[in-house]
């Protein structure tokens, strides 16, 4: 079993019968949703709030019952991937381009649990692009203020197009190497006009499950 396997299975242990459950985005969430499929097969009752196209279109093919976020008034947990994890529980998130309905989600939750494979560990936060959501309206201004900060910025591309998100917005991926101090970094993007979100989720994580050689450990 791989880890990213081991980690998405081991999370489903922490679905409960009757949950509201916020379902991430990413290729180790998969695993967890395949797990979920089967428990929900097998009697589980649970309603998914999806953080992206890509896991709505996943949960229903596994008949996860899924449900509008503007219909619930909170989540109970909400299982997710992350790019890389400080030994804090911050991480950075939306290399898979969801970050703005991952976070959405993870702030409505009771609990949020990340799984991840151990290569995302890292002592400091910034190997893993920063990702910066913009509107379009404006992005070339943002792009020069980045790189007057030295931040490096790239507009992510889908093949030679623009990514665009699913809320209709662009990425902005800038190189923030050694994050000496994370929420000043995140506090500085929260300032500028035109930017929607970033990936610094910070202070949102409650538990870690790392997909390990010789099994799933899990991190408080
Ligand atoms: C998602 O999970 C994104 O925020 C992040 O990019 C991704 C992690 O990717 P994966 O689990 O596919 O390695 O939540």
């Amino acid at each position: 079993m791989n880890e990213k396997q081991m980690a998405g299975e081991k999370a489903a242990e922490f679905i409960e019968d009757g949950m509201i459950l916020g379902l991430g985005t990413g290729s180790t969430v998969y695993y967890m949703l395949q797990e979920l499929g089967k428990r929900v097969q097998g009697g589980l009752n649970i309603h998914g709030v999806s953080t992206s196209k890509a896991t709505t279109n996943l949960a229903k093919s596994l008949n996860i019952p899924l449900c509008s976020i503007n219909d619930i008034d909170g989540i109970d947990l909400t299982i997710d991937g992350a790019d890389e994890v400080d030994g804090e529980l911050n991480g950075i998130k939306g290399g898979g381009g969801a970050l703005l309905y991952e976070k959405v989600v993870a702030s409505m939750s009771s609990k949020v649990i990340w799984i991840v494979d151990s290569a995302k560990r890292v002592d400091s936060l910034g190997r893993f692009p920063l990702p910066v959501e913009v509107l379009p309206f404006g992005s070339r201004y943002l792009f020069r203020i980045f790189e007057k900060e030295g931040l490096q910025p790239a507009f992510r591309k889908k093949g030679e197009a623009l990514f665009i998100t699913d809320s209709g917005h662009t990425i902005i991926d800038l190189k923030v190497p050694r994050m000496e101090d994370p929420q000043k970094t995140a506090s500085w993007l929260d300032g500028l006009t035109g930017v929607i979100e970033h990936g610094l989720f910070l202070n949102m994580a409650d538990l870690l499950i790392v997909g390990e050689p010789e099994g799933p450990t899990v991190v408080h």
